[in-house]
């Protein structure tokens, strides 16, 4: 029997790095995840997919390891001799990265140069490829220079988050063009789950939706609620890191719905979804702005599609729902749909203690 191929993610406690793992190991894959050390266990989103190290079975490991530790990452690197690498590490969430911006533009644009330059460094020296995909964001896009956004859109980055990811795409356009590296850059637009973090605006929503069902919540404070996402389905979008890295040649991809919504529009759905008006208990916070607004995103995906093959498949009302069903059912409520949403394991915590060699 041939040895499975061995792919390394970062970010894989995410909830891209979760739908990843587990569509990887799906295909047969042996994964490998770098984490970071924690005072709690935050491994739930991955505990349904582990299995102890000790297990003939098990093909799922995880190393501790930090973007912003070039040594250990060279060293999981060594160790775990991967063929393709998923950067998915990164401190994501685009306000605090203006209450954070040193530390946001280490992990996400540095830790990118710090893999970047492993691979360099390893694939010289082997002669063995390896295949590295960018987790980059229609935050890069920014100010609206051109709508719909497409792989040749001007970049106009209105945040940290966003200048490092800028700085990310570029980086590894470079060591495509400089060291041949198959190095592949996703622009993804927001793409969203049940396993979505919980401070995220869509996340936010029906999570708050949920416990105001369930009588525990009475108000739900947010920020601008005008600006326009092109939301899709997270585990659509990890199928499409994935196909980037199957193609003959390294290019840059877009991967969006092609459509835009505000987030009145969420609410309208999510609310009337268990009939309720949202205007009954959303309140505006100015905690909750930002100092410079993303106002608009509307993604091409037509290049993914023609070339990829890639689709998404689900649509923004039934995303919504999906995510509503999904939260009330972690509540033990029923859901509008009759149905138990999205069966989501990592929605529940189910404690079950991780552990790492
Ligand atoms: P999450 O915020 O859910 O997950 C981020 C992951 O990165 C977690 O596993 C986190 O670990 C890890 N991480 C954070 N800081 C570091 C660090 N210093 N070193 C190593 N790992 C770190 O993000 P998503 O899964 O939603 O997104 C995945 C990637 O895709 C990110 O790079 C994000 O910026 C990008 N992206 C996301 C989009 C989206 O809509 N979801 C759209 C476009 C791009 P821990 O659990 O310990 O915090
Ligand atoms: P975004 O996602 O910034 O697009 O980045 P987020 O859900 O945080 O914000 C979307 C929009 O909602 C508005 N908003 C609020 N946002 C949050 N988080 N909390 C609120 O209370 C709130 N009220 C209104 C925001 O102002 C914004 O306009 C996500 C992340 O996953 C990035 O890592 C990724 O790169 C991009 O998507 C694509």
């Amino acid at each position: 029997m041939s040895e499975p191929k061995r792919a390394l993610i970062t970010g894989i406690t995410g909830q891209d790095g979760s739908y990843l793992s587990e569509f990887l190991l799906a295909k047969g894959y042996e994964v490998h995840g770098i984490i970071r050390r924690t005072s709690t266990f935050n491994t739930d989103r991955i505990d349904h997919i582990y299995v102890d190290p000790h297990s003939p079975e098990a093909r799922l490991f995880l190393h501790y390891g930090d973007l912003t530790d070039g040594t250990t990452l060279r060293r999981i690197l060594e160790e775990v001799k991967p063929v393709e690498i998923y950067n998915l590490g990164a401190q994501s969430h685009v306000r605090v990265s203006f209450d954070s911006p040193e530390y946001t533009v280490d992990s996400v644009g540095m830790g990118t140069l710090r893999i970047l330059e492993a691979i360099r460094d390893y694939q010289r020296r082997t002669g063995i490829e390896v295949r590295f995909y960018q987790a980059g964001s229609s935050e890069m896009f920014g100010q609206v220079v051109e709508v719909p956004q497409k792989e040749t859109t001007p970049f106009y980055p209105r945040s940290p988050y966003a200048c490092a990811k800028v700085y990310a795409h570029w980086q590894t356009v470079n060591y495509r063009e400089s060291y041949s590296l198959f190095a592949c850059n996703g622009i993804l637009f927001n793409h969203e789950s049940p396993r979505r973090g919980e401070t995220f605006v869509t996340r936010k929503i029906t999570r708050a939706l949920a416990r105001i069902v369930a009588g525990t919540q009475k108000k739900l404070y947010l920020g601008n609620l005008d600006s326009k996402r092109d939301w899709g389905y997270a585990k659509d979008y990890v199928q499409a890191m994935w196909l980037m890295l199957q193609q003959e040649e390294a290019d840059d991809y877009v991967v969006a719905t092609g459509e835009t919504h505000s987030i009145r529009e969420f609410l309208d759905i999510a609310f009337s979804y268990v009939n309720l008006d949202w205007q009954d208990y959303v309140a505006f916070d100015p905690r909750y702005l930002r100092p410079a607004e993303v106002d608009l995103l509307i993604g091409d995906p037509a290049k993914a599609k023609q070339k990829l093959g890639w689709q998404p498949s689900v649509t923004f009302e039934g995303l919504v729902k999906l995510m509503v069903d999904a939260d009330l059912a972690v509540l033990g409520l029923p859901t509008p749909s009759g149905s138990k949403g999205e069966i989501d394991n990592a929605s529940i915590r189910q404690g079950i203690a991780v552990t790492v060699d």
